[in-house]
């Protein structure tokens, strides 16, 4: 009987450690294989300064180069400012963003664009348009009523 309730300790045992090893391997995996990262700490800016401090204080965007443009964006509940950037096809973005109030998130799907939006913080994330089309960008972090409607658009035109 003793030896049974060992077996079994043992096997509890073994299984936990197998479930640690397993969640270990998913964290490494999705760190190195896929790249997924909390926000690195590219810069800090005040939420209540957000509309006196450059690049912020003009949200838009802007050509940096040819075919390089910032799009300077601003989240706040529930919007994108500016909910909408054209570029021509074949352009780099790179994105500056942050919050006025909440977490909000910018998810572009089909790009890899994946960021929180955390005030006090800002976020960077830079990414080449070549395919013509519109790419939705949407907050992908629960920020309150409204959220389901926070959305804005990248307009890639064709050359
Ligand atoms: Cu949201």
């Amino acid at each position: 009987m003793a030896s049974d309730i060992d077996r079994y300790e043992l096997i509890w045992i073994y299984l936990c450690a197998a479930v640690l090893a397993g969640l270990f391997g998913v964290l490494l995996y999705s760190a190195f294989g896929l790249g997924i990262h909390v926000e690195t700490d590219v810069g800090q800016i005040h939420p209540t300064q957000v509309a006196t401090t450059a690049p912020f204080d003009q949200p838009g965007l802007r050509q940096v180069g040819p075919d390089e443009y910032e799009a300077v964006i601003v989240a706040r509940a529930w919007v994108f400012d500016p909910p909408e950037i054209r570029i021509p096809a074949g352009s780099t973005v790179t994105f500056k963003l942050t919050s006025l109030d909440v977490i909000h998130g910018f998810k572009v799907p089909r790009t890899g664009i994946n960021r929180m939006i955390i005030p006090g913080q800002i976020s960077v994330v830079t990414h080449r348009f070549d395919e013509p089309g519109t790419y939705p960008y949407i907050c992908h972090e629960y920020c309150g009523s409204g959220h389901h409607i926070m959305n804005g658009g990248i307009v890639v035109e064709p050359r």
